[in-house]
């Protein structure tokens, strides 16, 4: 898939893979040098763009890539990247099939899907798995050892299969109280016990396991949140070992500007009134962009100046309330740096009442993604 880089609005998130190469890095010096990271790549990388951010993590060190479906590990070999890659969400056991042909891993937990999948596998090709343990999580998983017991036969029978690893996933790895991650560690340890061999990757940790926990690294972490520069939750943002720099910004430039006089309105329901005089900006970014209309009263960044969203957020474009006139073509900064001022994506995950993984995910495809890379990388 060729990368489109001519736009004809000027809204962009700039994507720093620099930041993303120095979070790898420092993550990286802080986990023990045995340790394999699997990168969370999903979602077309958090919203980050999928092939830049494989890319660049891959050049800093990381071992394999994760995602949630096969569409995305397809599209990551599409572009050529022979990497390990494992699909962490549940696949068909009828595409078991172009899952191997392009050496991709596929997470298993049911014994019928390996029955199903041992038929659809082509002749000379083997596909690998990871077996999934529900340690409680209650997503995907297996939750009885006898399943498990079962699993781990039928998967060194077959030569299909490459029995490649086996994982659990924490539920509250980013809380302080550690009392139900430790019921789950002991959970998968008790799984690990009723094997006769352990397969090579043994995985656990996300990134608050693997930065604050170092009891359940085993030999490999999957990390997502914390290589993007942000913090798995406000509870231990304080003891995450290293010194993040957030690698996705948002901005977009002033298209129109005029002053309105007192009593006069901004917006759709025109609920939005001058109380005064009022020099008041418009942005070419809405909600379709994934800039949502609970951000009305938000403010963003124009000309160095923290300035409110005014009236509804409309569909593709938003206004804003300027202290003064401000030229077309001004800069405006919605996440990120600009001047003396920071939107982190944490003020913006606050504004609407949910986590800074849900704000970089939903700025949708319409925003191209721009690629900030001087250093390293
Ligand atoms: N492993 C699995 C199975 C995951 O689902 C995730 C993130 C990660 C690793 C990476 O976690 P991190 O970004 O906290 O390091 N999955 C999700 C999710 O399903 N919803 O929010 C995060």
């Amino acid at each position: 898939m060729e990368e489109k880089t001519v736009f004809y609005r000027d809204t962009w998130a700039e994507i720093d893979l620099d930041a993303l190469y120095s979070n790898i890095s420092q993550i990286r010096e802080h986990l023990p040098r045995n340790t394999n990271i699997f990168a969370a790549v999903k979602a077309n990388a958090y919203g980050h763009g999928v092939i830049q951010t494989a890319k660049t993590v891959l050049a800093a060190g990381v071992h394999g890539l994760a995602v949630a479906f096969l569409d995305e590990a397809l599209t990551i070999r599409e572009a050529g990247i022979t990497a390990p890659i494992l699909v962490l969400g549940a696949t068909r056991a009828a595409d078991a099939g172009v899952a191997a042909v392009h050496n991709i891993s596929l997470t298993v937990f049911q014994i019928d899907w390996i029955k199903e999948a041992e038929k659809v596998v082509p002749l000379g090709h083997a596909l690998r798995v990871h077996i999934k343990c529900d340690t409680g999580m209650g997503r995907i998983g297996v939750t009885k050892e006898d399943d498990l017991r079962e699993i781990d036969v039928l998967l060194r029978q077959s030569n299909r299969f490459i029995w490649d690893g086996i994982f659990t996933h924490f539920a509250t790895a980013d809380q302080l109280d550690e009392a139900y991650y430790n019921k789950q560690l002991s959970r998968f340890k008790y799984f690990l016990n009723c094997l006769k061999m352990h397969p090579p990757y043994i995985h656990a940790a996300n990134s608050a396991a693997a930065l604050c926990h170092s009891d359940s690294l085993f030999n490999t972490a999957r990390i997502g949140i914390a290589m993007y520069g942000l913090t798995p939750s406000d509870e231990i943002k304080d003891l995450l070992p290293f010194t993040r720099k957030e690698v996705f910004s948002l901005h977009t430039k002033i298209v129109h500007v005029k002053k309105l006089q007192a009593g006069e309105k901004v917006g759709y329901g025109a609920d939005y009134t001058a109380s005064e005089d009022e020099w008041i900006a418009t942005i070419p970014i809405g909600y379709a962009d994934g800039w949502i209309r609970k951000l009305r009263g938000f403010k963003v960044i124009a000309d160095g100046e923290m300035v409110p969203i005014v009236g509804k957020i409309c569909m593709d474009q938003t206004m804003l309330k300027l202290p003064k006139k401000m030229p077309i073509g001004t800069q405006v900064t919605l996440i990120g740096k600009q001047k003396n001022h920071f939107n982190s994506v944490d003020d913006v995950a606050k504004k609407l009442e949910t986590i800074n993984y849900e704000i970089t995910c939903t700025i949708t495809n319409r925003v191209p993604r721009v690629y900030k890379r001087q250093g390293i990388v």
